[in-house]
């Protein structure tokens, strides 16, 4: 298993530029990490999110000296493609994969912070609830809002979410949300940083799927 927490993000440079490479690397860490969570449905995100990281992979790979950063990807898109831009190629696929990646920070950040249930203490629903309205809910319609509901059922307990998370059986509460919290700073820049680049470069579009 892939332990989400093993792949950090690399620190960001003054210019908050993210580096094609580095980012797609530890990217595609993410996707074999839902095979430990369990319910199938966690497979149809899997793949989306895979998905997306496929599409800007085969971009990048097309010329890599151009394509340092996912700013150069971008900005060739709207170029090649002014017609079509934003709702194209790896501009689509970072526009969507940014979002998943901010639910996900939003998801750790809440269970960082020892949000909870007082009721169902080992529940993680209200940090995914949380997460979801905060990352994705704007931009789906009622029928993905339903696959919400069934993946929501099938979120894992606290206790084994966050063992899963970091060292596996053993691991004490307090050291995995230590993880967590490490692997927030580099990752929450990153993802900050690929936000404001979408607000900067007016890419972003808030369709609903
Ligand atoms: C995009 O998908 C494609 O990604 C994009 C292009 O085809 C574009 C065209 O419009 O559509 O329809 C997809 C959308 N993707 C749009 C929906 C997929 C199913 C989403 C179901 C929602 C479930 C929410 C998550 C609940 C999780 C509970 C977790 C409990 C622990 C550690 C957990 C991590 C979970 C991470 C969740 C990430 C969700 C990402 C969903 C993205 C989405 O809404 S393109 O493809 O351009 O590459 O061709």
């Amino acid at each position: 298993m892939t332990l989400l927490l093993d792949n950090e993000f690399q620190p960001l440079p003054p210019d908050k530029a993210v580096d094609t490479k580095l980012f797609l690397e530890t990217v595609s860490h993410l996707p074999s990490f839902f095979d430990c969570l369990g319910s199938s449905v966690f497979g149809l995100i899997k793949s989306d999110v895979n998905g997306n990281i496929t599409k800007i992979k085969a971009v990048y790979l097309k010329d890599p000296q151009r394509y340092v950063t996912l700013q150069d990807i971008v900005e060739a898109e709207r170029e090649a493609h002014a017609a079509q831009w934003p709702k194209i190629g790896a501009t689509l696929a970072l526009m969507w994969l940014k979002r998943g990646l901010r639910f996900i920070q939003v998801l750790l950040q809440s269970l960082a912070d020892g949000e909870k249930d007082p009721n169902n203490p080992n529940l993680i629903k209200v940090n995914v609830i949380k997460a979801y309205e905060e990352a994705l809910k704007k931009y789906h319609g009622w029928v993905v809002q339903k696959i919400f509901s069934a993946a929501l059922c099938a979120a894992p307990y606290r206790s084994n979410f966050l063992k899963a998370l970091s060292k596996g059986e053993e691991a004490k509460e307090e050291d995995c949300l230590a993880n967590v919290r490490q692997f927030l700073v580099n990752y929450t820049a990153t993802v900050d940083a690929i936000y404001e680049m979408y607000t900067s470069l007016n890419a972003e579009l808030d369709y609903t799927v």
